[in-house]
């Protein structure tokens, strides 16, 4: 596997357990790889849906505590509990006893659909909770400020063009913030739970997501009903810059 993909996730989950130590967000992506360290997945090992890192209501009112709820409970749940049952059904073919997101993303073309949709709803949906907090939003500080000014001319423009890129997705998908393995900052969208570590063609920008929004319906139907933009707009208050930043700066 390509060297980068693999240092990238791995600073990814060094990343969630740098912003998240108390709850066990942060050790979704690092306990599978300590696990696979010490002795693989084979001997029962599964994947868990992560504590939230604050309350279903804690980003109100910006995004209500239904959806949050719902969300996390039933459809990250969802992608977990499916998760494990595609990898049951592999039956350790393709992927061996080396069952971790990074070995499922590089091989995904070869898996089957299950599993590429289910692990990518268990990182996408992990990473977002961790990229957002109360009382958040307002503008990056640091590095991640300095790159999004010296790429995109300001952070107006980069705000801009990233929500057009959630605006323009047809149908289900994502918007993303990604670090190139050349250090580039690009603005790029992937359909359905495909994410930019994905070893895909149709992945048109790979590499390490810095900044993840989720712009499914059943992000924002409960409170903003088929009104995406409504959505974004309130989504830019609770983004969590400090993630951003230890994601792009790691
Ligand atoms: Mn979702």
């Amino acid at each position: 596997m390509e060297n980068s993909r693999r240092d990238f996730i791995k600073k990814s989950a060094l990343a969630f357990g740098a912003i998240a130590i108390s709850s066990s967000i942060g050790n979704v992506l690092s306990a599978n790889e300590s696990l696979e360290k010490e002795n693989g997945l084979a001997d029962g090992g599964k994947f868990i849906l992560p504590a939230l890192p604050y309350a279903y209501d804690a980003l109100e009112p910006h995004i209500d505590k239904l959806t949050m709820e719902i969300h996390h409970s039933k459809h990250h749940k969802a992608y977990v509990d499916n998760m494990n049952k595609a990898l049951e059904a592999l039956d350790g073919k393709i992927l061996g006893t080396s069952q971790t997101v990074e070995t499922i993303f590089d091989n995904v073309a070869k898996l089957p659909m299950a599993l590429r949709n289910n692990a990518g709803g268990h990182y996408n949906h992990s990473l977002f909770w961790s990229l957002m907090k109360p009382n958040g939003g307002g503008e990056p500080k640091g590095k991640l400020a300095d790159a999004i000014k010296t790429t995109f001319g300001s952070f107006e423009e980069f705000k801009k063009q990233f929500t057009d890129a959630g605006m323009k997705r047809f149908g289900s998908g994502w918007a993303w913030l990604v670090k190139t393995k050349e250090g580039k900052l690009v603005i790029s969208s992937t359909a359905n739970q495909d994410n930019p570590l994905m070893n895909l063609e149709s992945v048109e920008v790979k590499g390490m997501p810095v900044l993840a929004l989720d712009v499914w319906e059943h992000a924002y139907y409960l409170k903003n009903q088929n009104k995406r933009a409504d959505y974004i707009t309130s989504w830019w208050n609770v983004v969590n810059w400090e993630t951003a930043e230890n994601i792009y700066t790691i």
